[in-house]
């Protein structure tokens, strides 16, 4: 199968310098080079990691309070071309962040490549601690990683092209197609807005109460079958314990198991189109590196994961059936 690779080490949606080294410590790790070999990938890509470091201008003060915003703007602009281009071709998308701020590129570029494909609209799963869908008017701390739901789903949006302006009805996704699991830390601005426009969530209580098998299920069923799906897999939605190095760690997350559980489940239903591990940050190692490198390791569990690593029930089952 093919695959796109589009590696981006940009951090500017937050403000801790670090998740920018991330794509270069994953494929370091060898994700790539067991994808390829193990999983029998051929990649695509330019062997690059994209730092954008030309499209980051000298000023860039706050517009309607958000931080960076021409730099994040101009960043997504450029990442959603790139996805869009894979997703056109046929392939399967892989992007390794960067902070969540990508996910308006990566989404973007899917959403308009399957319509144009397919003509179908894309299903997005969010997971994540974190609900990423403030607008710039809820949001209290400005950064842009908080906010790349609203600009995705129209909910928030402007006319100026180097504030997402260049977002069109092409790149957006519907509200109704939609999911979120591993929510356990949202604004209140942003639970009037999932609250508002009916958007399924399952929170930790919810994956307390029916387990992870179950919420996959409603989750799959909310979103229906034969849809293309975009995963976006903010390694925040991890516990701490299993993912210590990231930007802004919530206790009471999941295990690594249930992670890799979501991976498996969406890859299983054939349907995934592309998918994100963003906010990875290797630079915040609570006690030493040791955090570093677990969370490092997570992500080399969860992608392959999502990509058929073959030790889900499908390729054991015929031994027991
Ligand atoms: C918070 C934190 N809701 C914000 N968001 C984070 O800044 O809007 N997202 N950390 O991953
Ligand atoms: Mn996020
Ligand atoms: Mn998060
Ligand atoms: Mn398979």
């Amino acid at each position: 199968e093919e695959l796109g690779v589009v590696a981006v080490g940009f951090s500017g949606g937050q403000c801790k310098p670090g998740v920018d080294a991330a794509p270069s410590a994953l494929i370091e790790s060898g994700l790539l080079t067991q994808l390829r070999d193990e999983l029998g990938y051929r990649l695509h890509g330019d062997d690059q990691v994209h730092l954008y470091t030309d499209l980051v201008p000298a000023d860039d003060p706050p517009h309607r309070n958000m931080k960076n915003p021409r730099a994040v703007s101009a960043v997504t602009r450029r990442i959603a071309d790139q996805v869009y281009s894979h997703a056109r071709e046929g392939r399967l998308v892989l992007t390794l962040g960067g902070d969540h701020s990508v996910a308006i590129g990566t989404i973007g570029g899917t959403a308009k490549a399957i319509r144009e494909r397919l003509g179908r609209e894309i299903a997005v799963i969010w997971v994540d601690a974190h609900a990423d869908i403030n607008t710039p008017e809820t949001s209290g701390s400005g950064n842009i990683h908080g906010m790349p739901v609203s600009f995705l789903t129209g909910l928030a949006k402007d006319d100026n092209e180097d504030f997402f302006g260049w977002l069109r009805r092409d790149n957006l996704i519907s509200v109704k197609k939609l999911v979120y699991i591993g929510l356990r830390d949202v604004d209140p601005g942003e639970k009037r807005i999932l609250r508002e426009n009916g958007i399924k969530a399952f929170s930790m209580f919810d994956i307390d109460r029916h387990g992870i098998g179950r919420v996959m299920e409603m989750a799959l069923g909310h979103i229906g079958t034969d849809t293309p799906i975009h995963l976006s897999f903010d390694v925040d939605a991890l516990d701490p314990m299993w993912a210590p190095s990231t930007g802004t760690p919530v206790r009471g997350g999941l295990t690594l198991r249930e992670g890799d559980f979501i991976c498996e489940c969406v890859h299983e239903t054939g349907s995934l189109v592309a998918v994100d591990l963003v906010e990875v940050n290797p630079s915040l190692a609570p006690a030493n590196d040791i955090g570093a490198h677990e969370t490092v390791r997570a992500g080399c569990s969860l992608i392959p994961s999502s990509l058929d690593k073959s030790a889900s029930r499908t390729a054991l089952r015929s031994a027991d059936s």
